[in-house]
């Protein structure tokens, strides 16, 4: 037979005026036995508080933010027929406690009466230090729909995780355009958090601002692209021959002509001759945007970070020129007095350790580029031509590609061009 129910807040040890921080039902609701009703949370802890029984809500007294302590009346409600549980122990599953049911012992009107929970320290989870805090009952629901509650931003008091910041995140990973960053629904584990200072003496100073940015950058790029890299060697013995009678020339107007100038040149030409590495995907991952121009960003080891100024035009320019405005360039990059826009636009990027060493590395692309060239330190060589051994000065070439928009062939062919070009910068002139 049909009962009319009071539900009131049962033992929560020794807590007292305890907060309501989320509700999860209404007047009206039909409720099952066992179905979460409402979430507290002291400074130290949460828990979520369940229904004794089935029934229909009648009435709702408590509201989000309300402070409640043991016997507070939560809501009245009508119960289907025979619809009792027996007792259930606390449960204590991944740091949540879901407060036990006790049924009433007496008909009508009846508190619950459970044994004290024991309340486990409110959850913290995190990837790269990002911590998520969020009611056992959340956690619950996010575990349901395979969501890492760590992952998702909270927008509730204290950045707390609420159903909706859970069910928007699972929304914005369905609709997230394919192709691009792919959301977060990286579920990787969190990393360790190692007290260093128990093995020796450290220090802590902050990454700097750029860092931080680039930082957030490359591992966007690295864990969302498909990258390859392909290795190639150019040989750069004339080109060499042709940059010192150059240099030698442009010293006196203050301008230094590396091999940099040279390989923008080389890089422009084989972005013209192959297309696809001078485009990027669009937003819906389903279209390659081809630019008519050709912009290359070029990596600039800063003492504050790595930046990327992007030279334009470079095809419409000669290797003096880009030699001019590359130093000017960096220069300025160095004493952080490029801006945003010195940044933008670029097609393709150039990182180069040649002036360092190395002899190959796998440069991460800048997305939305799709390639990145990374270049060594040349150094002579023994090449096998026409029957001998002959000292030639090699260039190694790394060029990382976005394997969803390049095959490995045309990145062969792309990298075999730039090293047939540098061979021989005539062809660059035709
Ligand atoms: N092989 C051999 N020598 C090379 C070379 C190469 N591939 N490239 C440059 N050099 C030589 C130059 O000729 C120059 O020699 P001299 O001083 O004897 O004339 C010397 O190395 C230093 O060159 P540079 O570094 O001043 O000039 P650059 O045009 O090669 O590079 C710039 C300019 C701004 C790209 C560079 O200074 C820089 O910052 N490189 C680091 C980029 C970087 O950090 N990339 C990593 C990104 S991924 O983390």
């Amino acid at each position: 037979m049909a009962e009319i129910k009071q539900v009131f807040v049962p033992d929560i040890g020794a807590y007292k005026d305890v907060s309501v921080i989320e509700v999860m039902v209404k007047a009206g609701d039909t409720l099952k036995a066992e179905d979460t009703l409402l979430t507290l949370e002291t400074d130290k802890a949460a828990m979520d508080v369940p229904s004794p029984y089935a029934g229909v809500i009648k009435e709702l007294n408590i509201k989000v933010g309300d402070k409640v302590s043991q016997g507070s009346l939560i809501l009245t409600l009508e119960t289907a027929a025979d619809t009792q549980i027996p007792p259930s122990p606390p449960s204590s599953k991944g740091g949540t406690v879901t407060a036990p049911t006790t049924p009433p012992t007496a008909p009508k009107v009846q508190s619950l009466a459970p044994a004290a929970p024991t309340i486990p320290p409110l959850e913290k989870g995190g990837l790269g230090g990002i911590s998520a805090h969020a009611s056992p009952a959340i956690r619950r629901f996010a575990r349901e729909l395979g969501v890492d509650v760590s992952l998702v931003k909270g927008s509730g008091e204290k950045s707390r995780v609420t159903k909706d910041d859970v069910q928007n995140f699972v929304k914005a990973a369905i609709n997230a355009p394919r192709g691009t960053a792919g959301g977060n629904g990286l579920q990787v584990l969190a990393m360790p958090v190692v007290d260093f200072a128990k093995f020796g003496a450290v220090e802590v100073k902050p990454l700097s601002r750029i860092k931080k940015i680039s930082g957030a950058n490359l591992h966007r790029n690295w864990v969302t692209i498909p990258h390859v890299t392909q290795f190639d060697e150019a040989d750069i013995s004339e080109m060499e021959a042709f940059r010192k009678e150059l240099g030698a020339e442009y010293t006196k107007q203050n301008i230094k002509i590396t091999p940099l100038a040279f390989m923008l040149k080389a890089a422009a030409a084989a972005l013209q001759k192959y297309p696809d590495f001078n485009a990027s995907l669009d937003a819906s991952g389903e279209n390659l945007v081809y630019k008519q121009y050709i912009h290359i960003g070029v990596a600039v080891d800063t003492p504050n970070g790595l930046m990327v100024p992007v030279l334009r035009d470079v095809d419409k320019k000669g290797v003096v020129q880009l030699a001019k405005e590359l130093g000017e360039i960096s220069a300025r990059a160095r004493e952080l007095k490029i801006t945003a826009a010195d940044m933008q636009g670029g097609c393709f990027s150039i990182s180069s350790l040649g002036g360092i060493g190395g002899t190959a590395f796998t440069p991460i692309i800048n997305a939305p580029e799709v390639a990145i060239l990374g270049v060594s330190k040349s150094s002579m060589k023994p090449i096998y031509k026409d029957g001998e051994f002959v000292p030639r000065l090699m260039l190694p070439l790394s060029l990382s590609y976005d394997h969803r928009v390049i095959d490995g062939a045309a990145a062969a062919r792309f990298t075999a061009y730039l090293a047939k070009v540098l061979s021989d910068i005539r062809l660059l002139a035709v």
